[in-house]
């Protein structure tokens, strides 16, 4: 019996399976893993080829049984088929005083770097193009998101506890949508980029809002976790209060499970429950790190968990998707192509991933850009941009395997203009 049976995993979502430190781990199977971990890494330098240019916000719980009720009551757990529900398209009202989101970003980016990164004031930044940035703040500092840009509160006009934070491209625009996740009893939020200036809460419209509405969540990531060309959501998951146990009728537990959130088009649908004992296990997550650990195409998640080890696990595909992967190298200066977006081609469609420093609490995802692509066996093209407008191309590359694309100065292709 292979491990796909005996873990009951579902064909469409490659397993997410725990396979190092966690005390609720059978260690025979954490012992395979870390075997298979070893075994693949010695694989890469044939699969890699280098190619040239052508503390969670304080707020007032809510006690209102009846509005819990009400806010859960849309979005039970869906056993359905794929239902195709068009993102909500709401009209986005300027404020009377136009809101400098530069001016706040710039300011929220000056304080973290004052305060040498994340700290107590600031629980996560995504830095989304050159300047602006997206940062959750806790009770204890002025209010840094920008109003304008629609995503200082919720769909709804409340304020939210952020502890999470990531910026991905969901519903393949082009455009970098943001997801937030929150404190117990109070939905998770996902903010659909209208046009690069404003955001809408599109929460309900792509089902989180049952899902994540009791979890406590942390760690937030957009990943193709199928590798099917459509970005996932995964979130780790763990109380603040120890003593909320003693309180079972909140309902609400210190230990959690963290979720993977298929996205089958325009909604997002729970697989938690079939994805695998990884994702069965209930641990207090706050970190959370994504990057394809054995370098074998997919990626897997690393999740630092306070009063317990850090649960590491391992993407077992089984979908038989193709994938691509690019490292983006520099010969001097930002050598990692940090704020980088990068654009691949192929078959018809178009994606774009951007190279960040940072990520979750405490956490760093994978410098290198992972692309799912299908059942797409064709060549793509690879486009990054820097930070700034330079831009390099790379066509006709082969799929399957990680490139090293080199930067040199002499193959960018000037902005034009200015802008992306
Ligand atoms: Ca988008
Ligand atoms: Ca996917
Ligand atoms: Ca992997
Ligand atoms: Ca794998």
């Amino acid at each position: 019996m292979g491990p796909r049976e005996r873990l009951g995993v579902i064909p469409l979502v490659g397993a997410l399976i725990l396979c190092s430190a966690c005390n609720r781990s059978p260690a025979p199977a954490a012992e395979k893993a870390r075997a298979e971990v070893t075994r693949i890494k010695s694989v890469p330098s044939r699969s890699v080829t280098s190619s040239k240019p052508v503390a969670p916000q304080t707020k007032t719980r809510r006690t209102d049984t009846s509005r819990r009720t009400a806010e859960r009551a849309p979005e039970q757990p869906d056993a359905s088929p794929p239902i195709e529900v068009a993102v909500e398209k709401r009209a986005v009202t300027p404020p009377s005083r136009p809101v400098s989101a530069l001016t706040n970003a710039a300011r929220a980016v000056s304080r973290l770097s004052a305060g040498g990164g994340c700290n107590s004031d600031a629980r996560a930044l995504v830095v989304l193009r050159d300047a602006d940035a997206f940062v959750r703040a806790d009770a204890h500092s002025e209010r840094l998101a920008t109003i304008g840009a629609g995503v200082a509160v919720n769909g709804d006009g409340r304020a939210q506890a952020g502890m999470g934070a990531d910026a991905g491209d969901y519903d393949g625009d082009s455009r970098m949508d943001l997801v937030l996740t929150t404190f117990a009893h109070d939905r998770y939020t996902l903010y659909h980029n209208v046009d690069n200036r404003h955001f809408e809460d599109a929460s309900t419209a792509a089902g989180i809002t049952g899902p994540t509405f009791v979890p406590m969540g942390w760690g937030a990531a957009f990943l193709d976790a199928d590798l099917d060309g459509k970005l996932d959501l995964f979130f780790a998951n763990g109380h603040i209060f120890p003593d909320i146990d003693k309180f079972p009728a909140l309902g609400e537990t210190y230990r959690q499970k963290n979720q993977l959130l298929l996205n089958v088009g325009t909604r997002f649908r729970d697989v938690s429950a079939r994805a695998g004992a990884g994702l069965q296990i209930a641990a207090v997550g706050r970190g959370l790190a994504v990057g394809d650990l054995d370098n074998d195409g997919d990626l897997d998640l690393v999740i630092n968990n306070i009063d317990g080890p850090p649960t590491l696990l391992e993407n077992r595909q089984a979908t038989k998707h193709h994938w691509v992967a690019v490292r983006a190298v520099a010969a001097a200066g930002n050598r990692f192509a940090v704020g980088a977006k990068v654009t691949v081609s192929g078959g018809g469609t178009r994606q774009v991933r951007e190279i960040r420093s940072g990520g979750s609490f405490l956490s760093q995802n994978d410098l290198r850009a992972y692309f799912g692509l299908g059942d797409y066996a064709g060549l793509v093209d690879v486009e990054i941009r820097l930070p700034g407008g330079r831009r390099w191309e790379f066509k006709q590359l082969s799929i399957d395997r990680l490139h090293e694309l080199a930067l040199a100065d002499s193959a960018s292709i000037p902005a034009a203009g200015i802008g992306r």
